[in-house]
Formats: C-alpha cells, sequence, structure tokens
C-alpha cells in the first residue's frame, strides 16, 4: 500500500513528505523518487504496550513517495508522463498538496495564492492524463476488434462502452471514480492505473497566520472541488520543524502555537482509512505491535502479516476487542470475564481486535 504526494511545482509537497516520514527518506533510486514511511498514531497501541510493560512498541505504517521536481521545461503544466505516471499509476491513493501559504522568496506559478483553483486545476490535470490513457486503451481495443470474430466480440464492445462513458464523464468535469457503478466495472479497470479512480485527499498547505480560519479554507476548497474528496489543512514548514524536535518541545510548541492535534497525524490517519486498512494488535512483554490488513480480512488471512507458517499452521485465533481489554485491566481478568473469543479462520477480523494467534507447523 502506497500514497503518492503530488501538487503543482513549490506547492510544499516534499516539505509536507518529510513532515509526515519524520525525515526518515529512502532517497534517490534510478528515478530520483523518495519513499518514506509514516507511523501511524494510535493511541490504543501506547496504552497496550503499557498495560504488558512491552520492551517494544511497533506501528502501524504507510508508505509516502514524493513526487520528483519538474524537468525543465514543463513550465505551467504537471508534467505527469513517463517515469512519474507509471510511479502513481502504482499508488493505491494520491495525496493533492495546494499552497495558501505566504512565502515571498517561493515562487508560484500562478502569482496569485488561491488553493482552491489550483486543486481544481490539478485535478483537470489528473484527468487530462487519464483522457490520454483511456484513448490509447480505446485505439488498442479497436484494433483488436477488427481480427476478432463477430462471436468473440462482446466483451470487447463491452469495455468500450464503459471506457466511453469513463471518458464523457472526465469531459464533463467529473472524476473517472464518478462514472464507475458496480465492483466489477471498478475491477475490469484495475490495471489500467486511471489516477482519478484511486482514493484521493487534498492536503492544503496553509500559512501559520490561517491556522485559525483553517475550516474556512477547508470548506472552500471542498465546494470547489464539489464532491466528497477529504480536505486537510497542514502547515508543512512547521510540522517539517516540529518533527524534528524531540517529543516534550514538540508538545511545547504545539500547545503554544494552538495545534495540539498534528495536522500530520490527520492525514496519515486519513490515508490509512482511505486506503481501507484497519488495525489489529499483538500484545505481550517481548512487543506491542499494530497490525493493518484489509477490512474485511479473515482470521486465517490476517495470521499470514505476522507470518506465513501461523497462516499455513492455523489453528484458531483468541480475540479479545481493544475496549474490553481496556475495561477489564488486563488479559487475565477479560478472560474471567469471559471476554475472550475463539474465533476460526473464517471469522472477519475488526479494527481493534486484539489477538493472539494458536498454529501448528
Ligand atoms: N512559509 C512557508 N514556506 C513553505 C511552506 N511549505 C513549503 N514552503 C517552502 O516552499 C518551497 C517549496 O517547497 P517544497 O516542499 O520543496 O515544494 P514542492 O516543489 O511541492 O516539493 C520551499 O522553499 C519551502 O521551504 C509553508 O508551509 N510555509
Ligand atoms: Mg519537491
Amino acid at each position: 500500500m502506497q500514497v503518492g504526494i503530488v501538487g503543482l511545482p513549490q506547492s510544499g509537497k516534499t516539505t509536507l513528505f518529510k513532515a509526515a516520514t519524520r525525515g526518515k527518506v529512502q532517497s534517490g533510486g534510478k528515478h530520483d523518487l523518495s519513499r518514506g514511511i509514516a507511523k501511524i498514531d494510535d493511541a490504543r497501541l501506547n496504552l497496550l504496550s503499557e498495560i504488558h510493560d512491552s520492551q517494544k512498541t511497533t506501528s502501524a505504517e504507510v508508505l509516502y513517495l514524493d513526487s520528483p521536481p519538474l524537468k525543465e521545461g514543463f513550465g505551467k503544466h504537471v508534467g505527469i508522463e513517463g517515469d512519474l505516471l507509471a510511479h502513481l499509476q502504482a499508488c493505491d491513493e494520491l495525496v493533492i498538496v495546494t499552497r495558501e501559504f505566504i512565502n515571498d522568496s517561493v515562487a508560484h506559478i500562478h502569482e496569485t495564492l488561491d488553493p482552491a483553483r489550483d486543486v481544481v486545476e490539478f485535478l483537470m490535470d489528473l484527468s487530462f492524463v487519464d483522457q490520454g490513457i483511456l484513448e490509447r486503451r480505446l485505439s488498442k481495443l479497436n484494433d483488436s476488434l477488427k481480427s476478432t470474430k463477430t462471436k468473440d466480440k462482446e466483451p470487447i464492445i463491452k469495455e468500450q462502452e464503459l471506457l466511453n462513458r469513463i471518458s464523457a464523464s472526465l469531459n464533463e468535469g467529473k472524476l473517472a471514480y464518478q462514472a464507475i457503478n458496480t465492483a466489477q466495472e471498478a475491477k475490469s479497470i484495475k490495471g489500467f492505473g486511471l489516477l482519478t479512480t484511486k482514493p484521493l485527499i487534498v492536503a492544503a498547505n496553509i500559512d501559520e497566520s490561517s491556522i485559525l480560519s483553517s475550516s474556512d479554507i477547508e470548506n472552500e476548497i471542498s465546494q470547489a472541488i464539489g464532491n466528497n474528496t477529504k480536505v486537510i489543512s497542514i502547515c508543512a514548514k512547521l510540522e517539517a520543524e516540529l518533527s524534528e524536535m524531540n517529543p516534550e518541545d514538540e508538545m511545547e510548541f504545539r500547545s503554544e502555537l494552538n495545534i495540539e492535534e498534528s495536522g500530520i497525524n490527520r492525514l496519515v490517519s486519513a490515508s490509512y482509512e482511505s486506503l481501507g486498512l484497519i488495525t489489529f494488535f499483538t500484545t505481550g512483554p517481548d512487543e506491542t505491535r499494530a497490525w493493518s490488513i484489509k477490512n474485511g480480512t479473515e482470521a486465517q488471512v490476517a495470521a499470514g502479516q505476522i507470518h506465513s507458517d501461523i497462516q499455513r499452521g492455523f489453528i484458531r485465533a483468541e480475540i479479545i476487542s481493544y475496549e474490553a481489554l481496556i475495561e477489564s485491566g488486563n488479559e487475565s481478568k477479560a478472560r474471567t470475564n469471559g471476554l475472550l473469543r475463539q474465533e476460526g479462520k473464517n471469522y472477519t477480523m475488526r479494527d481493534g481486535d486484539v489477538v493472539n494467534f494458536l498454529f501448528n507447523v
């Protein structure tokens, strides 16, 4: 699961990326593309770790990709093509950064500040890229239709119809996902990597002086986009600076600045949620750990997250919900209270399950 950070040049993508990953960047690579891991801040994890006096605490994570600076000659256009396009197509979600911060030493490609306008423009750029993908696919389908026997033409015609519908919808200024009606349709086009079928989150990179009016800015952008895309305001530069401090100093600064809740944490949590991920926990004196699975995952598959042997030799799962565990105080009391459940391999995991997998290999 990976999230691509995109947006117009100088909107603060790299700054936000550094803040989210706390500077722990696996940089470079062939295409000048930085990757980094953001930890999911989860109060439940810390409390479980405290209860069990765990030596180690391990968070769930989301992988972010920064967009490389644009090559010379792209001018105002975002230049999503080639390697960058391939990387973004492989992302499960996109975060669009839009600039609201004031900084005279940083040129703005439009000279004036208007975060809502910039998001709308960027979405149009993404739609434009998707139109290109659709055109290439439609032209291939056209060719193969000519060389296909009449009795085998039906699936090709069906795909053409769907792609034409998506294309028409993009022409109307909508996003590709708004033209898709069924899970079957979504599945059938997944391989094409249309950018506007992915979950999108907008990160408004606001000025420090706008912190108090952040919800107005969020609303304005939401209205300009006109669909239910999530908008989260963040002071990227400030968050990047805070992320370099030790936790005590960071807390003190946050309360002075009136930003107790980190915008980055809200963004990372929203990314996690939009990816359709939920968390289960394993806990004990050695380690308390949060594990990510897709919502709807069954117990035996979830066990495979920890180790393939546990999945293969799965016997059953002993599960206490986080709330029940906290209410009882500890695991043995929860057991006495009858709150520990035995679940089989087809049990659908729930967010907050505290699990002990029993297995035999
Ligand atoms: N004042 C201010 N400057 C920022 C903020 N975010 C980014 N910048 C500056 O804007 C410039 C471009 O930021 P960068 O993250 O490299 O943008 P990118 O091109 O989208 O990756 C850098 O000089 C940053 O220091 C912010 O929230 N406030
Ligand atoms: Mg950058």
